[in-house]
């Protein structure tokens, strides 16, 4: 019985491997348990800022068996998506914009899902033809918006271990896997976990521009670029603004800083391949960006989700960080754009780039005609600045 359930999972892992998979491993529900304590804390410590989805699935995350009672078998797959060039480099030329690696090819929620809702016809349909089962094998399958807790569940079987930046790391694919789950009613042997590979090494909570590592492993997600280019839809904090630099949706720093990432090849999936037009785009081009031209140039990529209210807003913190003065006729325009999100980001980026006198100027013609809250407290907090940095001499 034994070793047929060994074939079993051998069979549904060379499946995998087949559709694309890299790698492949199986836990049971119940060996995670700790994982559902950290969860908790992370919500009662009011960590995730305002994706509130997070308190609200907490007892159905916290445990498999929570989502789905009859649930003993955890599949946990992951596909590589290395990229070519270190991300790190783009983050010098400050006139172009830097999307996260995950996002520059094709959305990969779409991609899993399709491959892992392939494995599970496979399992329902196949396996019982191949192999002596007698009882119905039922599937349920997750790719990271589920309340699913992927990293602490791929760690248990064995695809690698959650690395201090508290993503999970193989030693095969260094940071660069995304994960999936195949939930299944079938008992299938478990796979060795990988025990924690990181040793004294700091370099990925060193890296992090914003600090958004209370400790080790604990991450607080309102500080994380990620979350605040991604996730937020308000006025992201001022003080973090100017540490986002030109990362304008998502942030690699930390993974990319990993050691482990020298084993780390090229995603052999070509739809994860960055499109060149997102490898490095220019900021005067994407600043520009209309609703139609935005949702033409994100065609199935996960930019798209943010919506041009949200992206133009960060395309403008990075042209604040740019310190190149060509951007205000553009950000000029933006003041008086429809969406109050990108008129405040406007101003910030107006202020960064222009003198006490010219930004007196901008003030003066448009402050007064603010009908939204917000944007006239990103008016005051701006000509504020000015006048205390005037005070120091800075800015002026
Ligand atoms: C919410 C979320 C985010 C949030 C919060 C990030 C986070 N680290 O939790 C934000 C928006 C910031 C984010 C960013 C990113 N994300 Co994200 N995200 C998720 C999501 C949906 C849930 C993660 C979660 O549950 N977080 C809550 C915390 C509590 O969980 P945790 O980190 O697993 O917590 C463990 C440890 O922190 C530890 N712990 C907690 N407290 C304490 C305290 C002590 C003392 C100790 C010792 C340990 C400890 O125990 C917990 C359990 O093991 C998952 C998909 C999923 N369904 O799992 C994707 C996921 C984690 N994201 C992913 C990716 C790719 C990213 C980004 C790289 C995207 C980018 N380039 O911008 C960044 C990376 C930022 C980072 N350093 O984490 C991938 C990671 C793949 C991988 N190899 O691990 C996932 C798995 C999606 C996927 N299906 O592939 N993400
Ligand atoms: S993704 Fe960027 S901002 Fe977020 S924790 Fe990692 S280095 Fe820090
Ligand atoms: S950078 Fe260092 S500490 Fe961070 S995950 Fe990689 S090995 Fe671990």
């Amino acid at each position: 019985m034994d070793n047929e359930l060994t074939e079993i999972a051998d069979r549904i892992t060379s499946e995998a491997l087949a559709l694309g998979f890299d790698v492949v491993g199986f836990t049971q529900p119940d060996k995670i348990n700790y994982a559902g304590a950290h969860l908790k804390q992370f919500v009662a410590q009011d960590l995730y800022g305002e994706m509130g989805w997070m308190s609200d699935t907490l007892e159905r995350r916290s445990q498999p068996n929570n989502l789905w009672q009859e649930v003993k078998t955890v599949i946990m797959l992951g596909m590589n998506y290395g990229p070519e060039q270190n991300p790190l480099e783009l983050l010098e030329n400050k006139d172009s914009a830097v999307i996260s690696v995950y996002a520059q090819g094709h959305d990969y929620h779409e991609l899993i899902k399709k491959k892992l809702k392939h494995l599970a016809r496979f399992m329902v349909g196949e396996l019982p033809k191949q192999f002596a089962i007698e009882d119905d094998i039922d599937v349920k399958v997750f790719v990271d918006t589920a309340p699913v807790m992927e990293k602490p569940l791929a760690g248990a079987a064995g695809l690698g271990w959650q690395g201090k930046h508290t993503n999970l790391v193989s030693k095969q694919f260094g940071s660069w896997l995304f994960l999936g789950s195949i939930f299944t009613t079938l008992k299938l042997p478990q796979s060795q976990p990988e025990p924690d590979n990181c040793g004294t090494c700091t370099a990925c909570l060193d890296i992090c521009p914003t600090n958004a590592f209370i400790q080790s492993r604990q991450i607080d997600a309102r500080k994380c670029i990620s979350y605040l280019t991604i996730e937020y839809g308000g006025h992201i904090e001022r003080e973090l603004r100017p540490k986002m630099g030109n990362r304008i949706y998502g942030c690699d720093d930390c993974l990319a800083a990993c050691p482990w990432n020298k084993f780390a090849q090229l995603s052999s999936e070509a739809k994860f391949h960055a499109r060149t037009e997102l490898k490095a785009p220019e900021l005067t081009d994407l600043v520009m960006l209309n609703d139609p031209d935005f949702r033409t140039l994100f065609t199935a990529s996960p930019v798209k989700r943010i919506k041009r209210r949200r992206f133009i807003r960060n395309v403008l913190i990075a042209i604040g960080n740019s310190q190149n003065p060509k951007y205000l006729p553009q950000i000029t325009a933006l003041l008086v754009d429809e969406e109050p999100l990108i008129r405040g980001a406007a101003i910030w980026a107006a202020e960064q780039l222009s003198g006490a006198d010219e930004f007196s100027a901008l003030y003066h013609q448009y402050a007064g005609d603010e009908i939204d809250d917000s944007v006239k407290a990103e008016w005051d907090a701006s000509l504020q600045a000015f006048s205390g940095n005037a005070l120091s001499g800075a800015k002026a």
